[in-house]
């Protein structure tokens, strides 16, 4: 008996030296690493409970499911699972319509609470046999529940007496690639674009696959391909059929095609003399182009648009507005179930007032004027994807309007893949934010979600990060950013720290030792860049067009409101954007409660302090110091977060592949170093005009600042 126990320990330490060795390349597995569960409870556990897995149904997403089940179940716990008919200690897989009456009579309560393509997960028992159901209304829901149930393995938690119930809770929970037909990414780092245009349709990657399953394992369901910035050749039949083959690849996982459509695409391959959306012959281009692309792609999601927005066309090039341009798009795609993103993000060189202001002041009065199938898709913040910026305050101003989060991945203002920043602490604040706009409680999250206004569609968007890196996404914990948007799309009420805490436990190690200083280092990074880089309501200071490094110094580009001068408005007399109701008054833009808060000094919060008012160098911060003693001591916290992040990552090592360890380590001190380079550099510009001492605490700047006016990178990524 002894020897028995004892070859099977060798077996299984076997099992992980092998493991471990013939997975050197762990960064390209994400949060689906699957690694051998060391606690022999939970295998003793699982062994008692799960003998085989029993599949009804014949669907390719049900095959996806029973594939994904083997392949983690096996690398998890060492031995591969059978599929068997016998239910008795087995997991049974398939849609509810497909189970034997007695397991459907048994969970038939259960059904009710679920939603769209929300899943079950439950232990049950019947004549003495104990199976473990995974079930939905949908193939697709099988799906998410069996990744859900490998993360209850992967994650160290009991597979006992289960009972789960989870839906999504927006509809449309997609990712924006701003990827160019050229295999360039628009604020990409992580290398060029996924889609190998030129090799496509014939020859499908790997990686196209492997996509669509870490997606899906994450309950994101749409893609849109392509760049907003958009290039009317995709919509042409040569790509066309190269779209239609990567629909193809994604079907299985649940995750639907959708593409940018450059509005003046019926000029330039169409032929026509406009694009104006009242134009019959534009109307029908378009309906026949969306019954080509249908024909192709009968679950094509349908169209985003960027239009009348930094030099793109739109319905405005003819007199005409956003609903004229949208509802013409929505009737081409609405007979075929498509939907239009029509995305808010609008600022003109010729409107003098605040950028901040724009967006509100074109949209809002459109409310309940568009179509039943356009979603209008809002930035998180009013000017753009700033480390810190309040809630926009279009959400709860369009109650007639579904409103869908635009939340951007790709770290384009945030150090890009160079710095560890966890953003779903940045995404959660903006959620969690009340708009009052019926009312406390009104939150960004419930407008979102539809809940609020009771809209039949919800959605929320990402700007990918993904790219052709071994590691996708450049930095290792990037990866986590992905994840932790697809897990706020699907339940936008979700906690940063549990989202922190499920990733580091599937993607690196179980080890409380890890886990807990780790997530707290993720939780701190999002303060940490706010500190270094924009603290106390500063924005937009990033040099200019490729938004690498400081900036706060540049003055002369053509239109005003790309010059940080703009934003930060430093002067003699102190810092910061007056719009409040003595400068621009877009504090009146938001609900009366959030208005007040906003705009009054005493209670406007003090990290929006310099986003709203304009204030002395003199003036007095809650904590007694200065302004200027204040923000360049917040500059100075900055630099110390990140070397706090070096030290607990550098206590890791014995948790950590080396690989990984490595690239981590090296990526935080290009952080380290270039806090310090936000740092001195913000300050000695901004000193110019304060003309005072850097208080006790702030280390002493080693260049000057005519140093770091002088940086070029002509080759920064992502422009
Ligand atoms: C795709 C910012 C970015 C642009 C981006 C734009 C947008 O201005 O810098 O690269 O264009 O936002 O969201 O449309």
């Amino acid at each position: 008996m002894k020897h028995k126990k004892q070859h099977k320990n060798i077996f299984f330490c076997l099992f992980l030296l092998t493991y471990s060795l013939s997975n050197a390349q762990n960064d390209y597995k994400l949060w689906l690493q699957y690694s051998p569960i060391t606690s022999p409870e939970t295998v003793s556990n699982y062994h008692k409970n799960v003998q085989g897995i029993v599949k009804y149904g014949e669907s390719e997403t049900l095959q996806v499911a029973l594939n994904e089940m083997q392949t983690g179940l096996q690398s998890m716990l060492g031995n591969s699972i059978g599929l068997t008919t016998k239910k008795e200690n087995s997991i049974i897989i398939g849609t509810y319509s497909s189970l034997d009456k007695d397991f459907q009579n048994l969970i038939k309560s259960n059904l009710e609470k679920i939603q769209k393509d929300g899943y079950i997960i439950k232990t049950i028992t019947n004549n003495n046999t104990k199976n473990i159901l995974i079930t939905g209304k949908t193939d697709v829901a099988v799906l998410y529940g069996a990744f859900n149930f490998l993360k209850l393995i992967q994650t160290n938690k009991s597979i006992e007496n289960l009972n789960i119930i989870d839906s999504p809770k927006t509809d449309i929970r997609i990712l924006n690639h701003w990827d160019n037909l050229d295999g360039k990414v628009e604020r990409g780092y992580a290398g060029s674009s996924l889609w190998n245009w030129q090799k496509l349709p014939l020859f499908i990657e790997q990686r196209y696959i492997n996509y669509a399953r870490a997606n899906a394992s994450i309950g994101i369901n749409g893609t849109v391909l392509t760049n907003v910035n958009a290039n009317a050749l995709i919509l042409t039949p040569l790509y066309l059929e190269k779209v239609k083959a990567l629909a193809n690849a994604f079907r299985p996982y649940g995750i639907k095609v959708y593409l940018t459509a450059r509005f003046s695409a019926p000029i330039e391959i169409g032929g026509l003399k406009t694009a104006d959306p009242t134009d019959k012959d534009v109307i029908n281009w378009w309906k026949e182009k969306a019954k080509e692309i249908y024909n192709q792609i009968p679950d094509f999601g349908g169209f985003l648009v960027k239009a009348n927005s930094e030099g793109q066309p739109g319905p405005q090039n003819y007199g005409k507005n956003h609903v004229d341009g949208a509802n013409m798009l929505a009737d081409a795609v609405s007979p075929f179930g498509g939907v239009i993103m029509w995305r808010a993000f609008v600022y003109s060189e010729h409107d003098v007032d605040d950028r901040a202001k724009q967006a509100f002041s074109e949209f809002v009065p459109y409310d309940g004027r568009f179509r039943k199938n356009v979603i209008v898709q809002v930035k998180n913040g009013p000017i753009d994807f700033q480390p810190r910026e309040p809630f926009h305050p279009m959400f709860g101003a369009m109650p007639k309007t579904p409103l869908m989060m635009e939340f951007q991945i790709t770290q384009e203002y945030l150090g890009f893949s160079s710095h560890l920043v966890f953003l779903p602490k940045l995404y959660q604040e903006v959620l969690q934010s009340d708009t009052y706009s019926k009312g406390k409680g009104s939150t960004v999250a419930k407008i979102v979600d539809g809940t609020l206004e009771n809209h039949t569609i919800s959605g929320i968007a990402g700007v990918s990060n993904i790219g052709s890196d071994l590691n996708w996404t450049g930095h290792p914990f990037a990866q986590a950013n992905w994840y932790g948007f697809g897990r706020l799309a699907w339940n936008p009420n979700l906690d940063a720290e549990t989202i922190a805490e499920e990733w580091l436990r599937s993607t690196f190690s179980n080890d409380d030792n890890f886990v807990n200083p780790v997530k707290k280092m993720m939780i701190n990074s999002r303060e940490a860049v706010v500190n270094y880089m924009t603290p106390l309501g500063l924005h937009h200071i990033m040099a200019t067009n490729h938004h690498y490094g400081p900036g706060p110094w540049v003055n002369n580009l053509s239109r005003p409101e790309w010059n940080p001068v703009y934003y930060h408005k430093a002067d003699a007399n102190g810092i910061g954007f007056d719009r409040s109701k003595t400068g621009t008054k877009a504090t009146t833009q938001f609900f009366p409660e959030v208005e007040k808060k906003f705009d009054n000094l005493e209670t406007c919060p003090e990290k929006y302090l310099l986003w709203f008012h304009h204030v002395s160098w003199d003036y007095k911060l809650k904590n007694g110091n200065t302004l200027w003693d204040g923000l360049a001591l917040q500059y100075q916290q900055g630099v110390d977060d990140v070397k706090s992040m070096q030290t607990t990552w550098n206590k890791t090592e014995k948790y950590v592949d080396k690989e990984r360890f490595k690239e981590v380590q090296q990526l935080l001190e290009i952080q380290n170093q270039e806090a310090k380079w936000w740092r001195d550099a913000c300050l000695l510009y901004f000193q110019q005009y304060s003309k005072k001492q850097l208080p006790q605490g702030v280390e002493k700047p080693t260049k000057t600042l005519d140093y770091f006016e002088s940086l070029q990178f002509p080759f920064a990524p992502g422009i």
